[in-house]
């Protein structure tokens, strides 16, 4: 709220014999301008000076009158609010999602009618287990909440990129949660689940079996939020006008496909940038590189739910999309950064049970669990039962309700009336045509404390999951084993995951305890339900069997030096930009360097703060001298060790190989692409479509 100029008296004060300064010298006072407002306090009155606070004499003590100095502080020691137990870290951002097909035979959900037509969108992704402030890269499951905003109310699917979990019923989550996050006695490790509490819980609770197989896989370490996929989990139901009703998962497909990193380089990114993801998110949607997704939905009914092998309410099984294809309904694209992220980011509240006409809950015993938490939760973060009247949570629609008062109530109903009947005709009414009415399923049987039987099949998709994997994947997830339990330091846990995995794939146990170096190998753990074996291995839960569908979204680095060569330096910024990367110049200084035709390039980063686990690919060209300069910076060699290691693609020109020398580095084998003339640089970026040169992987790990 603008006011209207103040003028302000800046001279300093007498006071005695002394001349006191204002502020430290006078000098840090900003006073308001025509086109500054002016500061004022929380009730709107101005404020002269903003330095200082109220004191009896220039060195006497402050005094309690000072309204505008306890105002300040009062609200600031009131600024944070009890972060999330889970999902603490996360990042949000706004858009819209488009629907491309309808599928009102499946459902009235009126976002589910109208090809065209769209809706705002908020989406907030997390890892789970580490706190607010811990790194992105962490090895975790990312949460993946969407709030659509739609004419009947808004929607929330709050998914994971992950499309099971690791318990089946909500009564184990908070064991679940306390077993993953830091052990309580010594508080961590943080943001990890290799400690012994975690492994320890899973190892005593099979059914996480094949949750333990995905999140050992490279899902769990994400190239950025902009290449993940997203998943419902749950079986939910669609319920059309004539009150039929289909189950459905719904699914989340990146446009740029799907991408991981490897596990080192996310070791190092979290040093690098903990903000990696965060930082990605916000400077795609600020570059207009707009990250989407379409919806899948796979639908099926009550027979295929008979003859489907597993329990269709169990949140530890999928259906592969082979048996039912995801078919594409809409679009959901992130074009705007929140303006404020406490404001947005921090204070949406995600609820399960937040749902609309049409679309309805199944009795999946995780979800039926979630409906209570999350409503709860809210109260305690946001501390009133009127979080809803905060922006980023109201909804778009037209809302009215004789709900009133609580902390920070902001629409209280009006008139005399706040409650329904009511004589003076004031207020809503219930719709009963076109309100929410729950799916009429027959329910009835004992009180029980019981799991359905087919739940107690914990391995099978485990070990189709594993089958579904290329050899560079399951290498991969036999790696995140070793490593992780390594890090356990009680032999029992170890030995007991290893019991479980020999029901899972029995060279995938070898292997890990192999790597772990232990002397015998476990007996197999009873299973409490055989498994079924030959299941059809699913390309689509491969990461590396899906090719990807563009170069777009990917990161160049060019590590350059002065007198770096004028003609590849350009060809290699424009043919990247072409192809839709991002491209960032790493230079010895930040003010960049002069190249070969004395023409100044800016650097985006110092070679210190830019190593090469921040890019796809990266470029180095060099000068002679800037060769033998950087040949003896660390940081440098750390680039080229660390691209060759990472198994990305390099290309360089011959200037540069000093500096591999120095890093031990012989850039010699298909990843590598030397560069002497600008057409070198169109097959470089034609290799860099697969992203990573596996082959090399295997030459550099030994154990
Ligand atoms: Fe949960 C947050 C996803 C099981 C209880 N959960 C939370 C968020 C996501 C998920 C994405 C972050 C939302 C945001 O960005 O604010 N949770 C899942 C998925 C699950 C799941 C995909 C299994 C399929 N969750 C689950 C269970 C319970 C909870 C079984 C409790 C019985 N989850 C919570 C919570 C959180 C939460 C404690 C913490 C903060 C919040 O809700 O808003 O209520």
């Amino acid at each position: 709220m603008d006011q209207p100029n103040q003028a302000h008296d800046m001279t300093d004060v007498t006071y005695g014999e002394a001349k006191v300064l204002r502020g430290s010298g006078g000098e840090t006072h900003q006073t308001a301008t025509e086109s500054t407002p002016v500061l004022t306090t929380q009730q709107g009155v101005p404020v002269a000076d903003d330095q200082n606070s109220l004191r009896a004499g220039a060195r006497g003590p402050t005094l309690l009158e000072d309204f505008h100095f306890r105002e300040k502080i009062f609200h600031f020691d009131h600024e944070r609010i009890p972060e999330r137990v889970v999902h603490a870290r996360g990042y949000g951002a706004h858009g819209f999602f488009e629907l491309t097909d309808s599928l009102a035979e499946y459902t009235k959900a009126d976002i589910f009618q109208r090809p065209g037509e769209r809706v705002e969108a908020f989406v907030r992704f997390s890892t789970v287990a580490g706190n607010k402030g811990s790194p992105d890269l962490a090895r975790d499951v990312r949460g993946f909440a969407v709030k659509l905003y739609t004419k009947q109310g808004n929607w929330d699917l709050v998914g994971n990129n992950i499309p099971v979990f690791f318990i089946q019923d909500a009564i184990k989550f908070p064991d679940f949660v306390h077993a993953t996050k830091q052990e309580p006695d010594r508080a961590f490790p943080q943001a990890q689940t290799a400690h012994d509490n975690f492994w320890d819980f899973v190892s005593l609770t099979p059914e996480s079996t094949h949750m333990l197989l995905w999140i050992m896989s490279d899902r769990t370490i994400p190239r950025s939020f902009r290449f993940m996929e997203g998943f419902g989990v749950h079986t939910f139901r669609l319920v059309n006008a004539e009150g039929k009703s289909s189950f459905v998962k719904f699914h989340w497909k990146p446009k740029l496909g799907v991408q991981s990193v490897v596990w080192n380089e996310a070791v190092k990114i979290n040093g690098a940038d903990p903000d990696f993801h965060r930082r990605d998110l916000w400077n795609s949607i600020a570059a207009g590189d707009f990250p989407e997704w379409e919806l899948g939905v796979q639908i099926f009914d009550e027979a295929f739910v008979e003859k489907f092998p597993f329990d269709v309410l169990d949140a530890t099984k999928i259906i592969p999309e082979e048996d039912v294809p995801v078919r594409r309904v809409g679009r959901l694209v992130l074009d705007r950064n929140v303006d404020n992220f406490f404001q947005e980011t921090e204070q949406v509240a995600f609820c399960t049970q937040n749902i609309v006409p049409g679309i309805d809950f199944t009795n999946d015993p995780l979800l039926q669990g979630r409906n209570f938490s999350y409503l709860d939760t809210q109260l305690k973060r946001l501390g009133s039962p009127n979080f809803t009247h905060i922006p980023v949570n109201a909804p778009r629609c037209p809302f009215a309700h004789f709900q009133q008062d609580g902390h920070m109530a902001m629409h209280n109903p009006k008139g005399r009336a706040n409650y329904e009947p009511n004589s003076w005709g004031l207020g809503p009414r219930e719709a009963p045509k076109t309100g929410y009415t729950s799916y009429p399923e027959p329910v009835e049987g004992p009180k029980l404390r019981v799991r359905p039987e087919l739940f107690a099949d914990h391995y099978s998709q485990a070990t189709q999951f594993y089958q579904s994997q290329t050899e560079i994947e399951q290498t991969h997830i036999k790696n995140a084993f070793v490593f992780e339990l390594s890090k356990v330091e009680t032999l029992a846990i170890r030995e007991r995951v290893v019991s479980h995995l020999r029901n899972v794939d029995e060279t995938l146990a070898l292997q890990v305890a192999d790597g772990l170096g232990l002397e015998t190998l476990p007996d197999a753990a009873p299973p409490a339900r055989k498994p079924i074996t030959g299941l059809k291995p699913s390309q689509a839960l491969s990461i590396l069997a899906n090719p990807l569908p563009t170069l777009a979204g990917r990161k160049l680095g060019v590590l350059v030096s002065d007198g770096a060569p004028s003609e590849l330096l350009e060809a290699v910024m424009d043919l990247a930009r072409t192809e839709g990367l991002m491209v960032e110049v790493v230079a010895p200084k930040i003010g960049g360097i002069t190249c070969s035709a004395g023409k100044r390039v800016p650097a985006q980063q110092k070679v210190n703060g830019g190593p090469s686990v921040l890019y796809d690919a990266v470029v180095v060209l060099l000068s002679d001298q800037g060769a033998q300069m950087l040949a003896k910076e660390a940081t440098a060699r750390d680039f080229v060790t660390d691209a060759w290691a990472h198994a990305k693609f390099i290309a360089f020109n011959a200037a540069a190989q000093p500096l591999f020398q120095a890093a031990c580095v012989t850039p010699d084998d298909d990843g590598c692409t030397e560069l002497a003339s600008p057409g070198d640089v169109t097959k470089f970026l034609q290799k860099c479509s697969a992203v990573r040169f596996w082959p090399r992987e295997a030459t550099v790990q030994a154990v």
